[in-house]
């Protein structure tokens, strides 16, 4: 076993070298091996200077998230951080220029030890950031203390707060690294410490005190950041957690701030918070660990691709490849629509350009990977064709057929659908072992889930080439079953069902949402319907109708029909479940629902009546979380964590929250079956405890207990 921290010395330079693959996370070894070799340095007659540095391809990615579940209370934890914090102060005190060069990433507890350093030195592509408020937690390494002394309060707010990586570039522009080294890392480092030697420079951040001396524009800053936080972090607390260790340190002094830093840095890694957003993580990419798809499953290259369909999803999954660097083709089957599609691409480039997103050069070598075409030519030269066409099935059959015909035998065939059946395409195409599922969610080009859907026969290459490709368009693949609705939108349909109805039972439209909103969610069901269109899920229950089959048994509002039959889509034709102002997207209650609502009511033969917010929370919850235990049983969804990172990145889930399964182990599954007993009894048979619920309930435990996750 290599050490995970190596001590050599190169021109009178000790070089530190950190070896903890993959990502040198501060595992348990780590700190002491640098602070061993730090105090080693300082002894050291060959050496003038120190560099610290990482091995492989990044440097410290921050401190070993497996390891925040070992802490078993506030006194081991506030202990934990005074010993990394006595640590960092004897880097930072050491007599001789300490130099952290930087590649990959520096995060977390990477960037603090990178700011304990006296100064650092990044390669032009290296990123460093803050993210554990990602995680549920705040910086506990003096990160607070130290980055507001290096870039000011209004920017370490936003590092802290926001926990997105910043690039070097930018990160030299705000005094978080000191120079760029273009060329070898090492050998710019050895040089700029050598300097700083001869120099006879050191330098302690923490008692820089310029960037946070004026009070009275930190304390704006603050505010500031408080009134945002009321918008963004939908009910997080370790947001305003990061926001009161800064201003501790900048008002009171580096001391000071540090006691309240690990104060509550030990409240936020004990919170229930803080656990569901370290397992979302570790689901994240779980995900991508597929029973019976090895990880050295042979993988196809995409080095080219086709969209068939150019609509708004179509057009947004052709943004996805161009995005990427990937040359496409955008197919359509006449001029009119071509040009319709290109011209959405082209205003959703230009109005990332008008943001300072994108500059107009990028948006040119974008759209030059985007070429539209009326016909099939090109296409066997594509490595994946994506068939975006109207959500018909004998179109879809038509489309796999062409497929199977113009591309390479190699060609991975995915379709965009959301309702229908892939294996029946896959039949049509003659290769039903390269046919898959990529559902993506609207607007395509910017949500990052992507539904990975098997069918009977998919192989397993092209499910391993569909998670590598998931990775290079920037989203997070789920490998799911093939059932109607898959995951992600089968259970929503319950979600829907008990909105609708508890509109019918007597809550209101406004009330519901600010509920769900409350609870978390972006946007409330409602809103929902009226952004993604009512006029979608209209058209798919025509189609289950016209095959004698609906989305689930039981009731069904009538009112979202009677909304489409009346042309209210939603935002797109000004009023849907809300009126909206010409141009605005501001929604406004419409006292019409309520008529719709009584009329309904009426029919159903009940009396409309107040609902209580926390029915409306439970209700939606509970059926969530019943059709997502029979997604589990029926291995649609592989583990609880895969339906948990679906929601979160399909939905907006509060992310602090877990996802509908883990919500549903912190409420306890038998208060859970119990509360499925109590509707079923009130409300009707519909409400049918899901088997494995019953399972799990009996036995005393969780979904993620039967998965085998703490
Ligand atoms: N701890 C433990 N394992 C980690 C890890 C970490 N910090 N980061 C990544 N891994 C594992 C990951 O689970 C995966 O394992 C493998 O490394 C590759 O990761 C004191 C307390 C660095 C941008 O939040 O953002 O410091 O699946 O697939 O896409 O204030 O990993 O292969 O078994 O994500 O190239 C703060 C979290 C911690 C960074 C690389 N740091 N990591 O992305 O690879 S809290 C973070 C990431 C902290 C201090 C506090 C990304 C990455 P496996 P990957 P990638």
């Amino acid at each position: 076993m290599p050490e995970l921290v190596q001590y050599t010395v190169q021109d009178d330079v000790a070089i530190v070298t950190i070896n903890n693959p993959p990502v040198n996370a501060l595992s348990p070894g780590v700190p002491e091996g640098i602070d061993t070799c730090v105090t080693r340095a300082a002894a050291d007659p060959a050496a003038k200077a120190v560099v610290l540095i990482g091995a492989g391809n990044t440097f410290i990615a921050g401190a070993d998230i497996k390891v925040f579940g070992t802490i078993p209370n506030r006194e081991v934890s506030i202990d934990r951080s005074h010993r990394v914090h006595a640590l960092l102060r004897r880097i930072e005190d050491c007599p001789k220029p300490v130099v952290c060069a930087i590649h990959g990433t520096a995060l977390g507890g990477g960037l603090e030890f990178a700011m304990a350093c006296h100064y650092r030195v990044a390669v032009p592509g290296a990123k460093v950031g803050q993210p554990e408020v990602l995680l549920g937690i705040i910086p506990g390494a003096g990160g607070t203390q130290r980055l507001p002394r290096l870039c000011g309060v209004a920017t370490s707010v936003e590092l802290c707060t926001q926990g997105q990586h910043i690039g070097a570039k930018r990160a030299l522009a705000e005094g978080i690294v000191d120079r760029i080294v273009d060329g070898d890392l090492l050998a710019g480092a050895i040089a700029f410490a050598r300097a700083k030697a001869a120099a006879g420079e050191t330098r302690k951040v923490r008692e820089q005190d310029a960037k946070i001396s004026d009070h009275a524009a930190a304390a704006a800053a603050l505010d500031a950041a408080r009134a945002s936080l009321e918008k963004t972090a939908r009910g997080a607390h370790a947001p305003y957690a990061a926001v009161q260790a800064i201003a501790a340190g900048v008002l009171h002094g580096f001391d000071a701030g540090s006691a309240r830093e690990i104060d509550l840095f030990a409240d936020c890694v004990l919170s229930a918070e803080s656990r569901n957003l370290i397992r979302l993580f570790f689901a994240e990419r779980e995900a991508a660990k597929v029973p019976g798809v090895p990880k050295d499953t042979p993988t196809a290259e995409i080095r080219a691709a086709a969209v068939v369909g150019a609509g708004t999803m179509g057009g947004g999954i052709a943004m996805n490849y161009a995005n990427a660097g990937i040359p496409v083709l955008l197919k359509e089957s006449d001029r009119a629509a071509l040009d319709r599609g290109l011209a959405t691409i082209r205003r959703n480039y230009d109005i990332s350009a008008s943001k300072g997103k994108m500059t107009p050069e990028q948006v040119n070598r974008v759209m030059s990977l985007i070429r539209p075409t009326l016909t099939y030519d090109g296409f066997d030269q594509a490595d994946i064709v994506v068939e975006a066409v109207f959500e018909n099935l004998d179109l879809k059959k038509s489309v796999f057929a062409d497929l199977g015909r113009v591309t390479r035998p190699d060609c991975v065939l995915a379709s965009n659908t959301s309702t229908l059946d892939i294996d029946q395409f896959a039949q049509s195409s003659g290769r039903p072992a390269n046919v898959i599922g990529h559902h993506f969610f609207s607007p395509a080009n910017v949500m990052k889930l992507m539904e990975i859907v098997r069918g009977r026969e998919t192989g397993s290459q092209t499910i391993a080439t569909s998670l590598k490709l998931a990775k290079k368009l920037n989203k997070v693949g789920v490998v799911v079953g093939n059932c109607f609705g898959f995951v992600a939108n089968r259970m929503l349909a319950y979600y829907m069902r008990e909105g609708y109805l508890l509109l019918e039972e007597g809550a209101s439209v406004p009330q519901i949402d600010h509920v769900l909103t409350g609870f978390g969610m972006p946007v409330g069901p409602f809103g929902m319907q009226d952004i993604a269109g009512i006029d979608v899920g209209a058209r798919i229950r025509q189609y289950l109708r016209s095959i004698g089959k609906s989305r689930l048994e039981g009731p069904e509002s009538p009112v979202p029909d009677w909304l489409y039959e009346m042309g209210r889509y939603g935002q797109k034709t000004g009023a849907g479940w809300y009126r909206y102002e010409a141009g605005s997207r501001t929604p406004i209650p419409d006292p019409l629902i309520e008529e719709l609502a009584d009329k309904a009511a009426h029919e159903r033969g009940i009396a409309r009546q107040p609902v209580s917010d926390d029915e409306i929370l439970s209700r939606i919850m509970v059926a969530l979380a019943n059709e997502g235990a029979n997604v589990l049983d029926e291995h649609i969804a592989i583990r609880p964590g895969d339906i948990d990172v679906i929601y979160a990145y399909g939905f907006g889930y509060p992310r602090h929250r877990g996802g509908p399964m883990a919500y549903a182990d912190s409420l306890g599954l038998p208060h859970v079956l119990a509360k499925v007993n109590e509707y079923r009894a009130r409300l009707g048979d519909h409400w049918q405890p899901a088997p494995l619920l019953d399972r799990l309930a009996a036995a005393g435990k969780g979904f993620y207990d039967a998965a085998g996750v703490a």
